[in-house]
């Protein structure tokens, strides 16, 4: 068990509801779009019927939260991202990719790391479509990284060739963000941070520059 748990995690049975603003409950599975677009030579939009026509994928997987908590054991169904992917013939010179979601929130993973075999768009989670208060009818599910990767109420995925770091990220969570690593913030930030911090204090104790 203890093999399932990254460093600094408490397991949770519940499943918590957390992100930034207000649940945009106007967005269903009637009005739903996306948009896959950027560095793409076939770009696309689909609604909600056209994406349960791509190909599918159910699988179980843990969820990993940086306000650390573990969510283990979790059913998953969507569409593999790498087979957006594939539809939207990405061009080489895209290396990152901007999740871009309903009110504005952003988050930015390299598109290698969404090339795993378990990073899904994903409809459907522990066997019911996925609730609007965890990101339905539509988010992306990315579970080796904490969970703010995986952003809900998905509208849009921009392929870039220069990283466009998101909500969290320039906020000071790890751009990163591995839980096996524990990487929860910036360590270039803190540690400009702590400099600043030094040399004001330097500066109050002795008057000098
Ligand atoms: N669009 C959007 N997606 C988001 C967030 C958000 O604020 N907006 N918060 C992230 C964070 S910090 C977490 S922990 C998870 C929470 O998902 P859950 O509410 O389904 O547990 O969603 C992520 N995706
Ligand atoms: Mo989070």
């Amino acid at each position: 068990m203890a093999e399932r748990v990254p460093p600094g995690q408490v397991l949770t049975k519940g499943w918590p509801v957390l992100h930034a603003g207000s649940v945009p409950y106007q967005l269903t599975a009637t009005n739903w779009t996306l948009r896959v677009h950027g560095s793409v030579d076939a770009p696309f939009g689909l609604d909600h019927a056209q994406l349960l026509a791509m190909p599918q994928k159910r699988q179980t997987n843990d969820i990993h939260c940086v306000t650390s908590w573990t969510k283990l054991d979790m059913t998953w169904e969507g569409v593999p991202f790498r087979a957006i992917v594939e539809r939207a013939r990405v061009r080489p010179e895209a290396k990152f990719v901007v999740m871009e979601c309903e009110q504005g929130f952003t988050t930015s993973l390299p598109l290698d790391a969404l090339m795993d075999d378990d990073v899904l768009v994903a409809h459907r989670a522990n066997g019911a479509p996925l609730p609007p208060e965890h990101g339905g009818p539509v988010r992306l599910l990315v579970p080796r990284r904490y969970f703010y990767k995986s952003a809900k109420w998905l509208r849009g995925l921009k392929f870039v060739p220069e990283d466009e770091p998101g909500f969290w990220e320039v906020r000071g969570y790890s751009n990163v963000a591995d839980p096996w690593r524990e990487m929860r913030y910036d360590v270039d930030d803190v540690t400009t941070i702590h400099k600043m911090r030094k040399r004001s204090l330097f500066q109050a104790l002795t008057g000098k520059p």
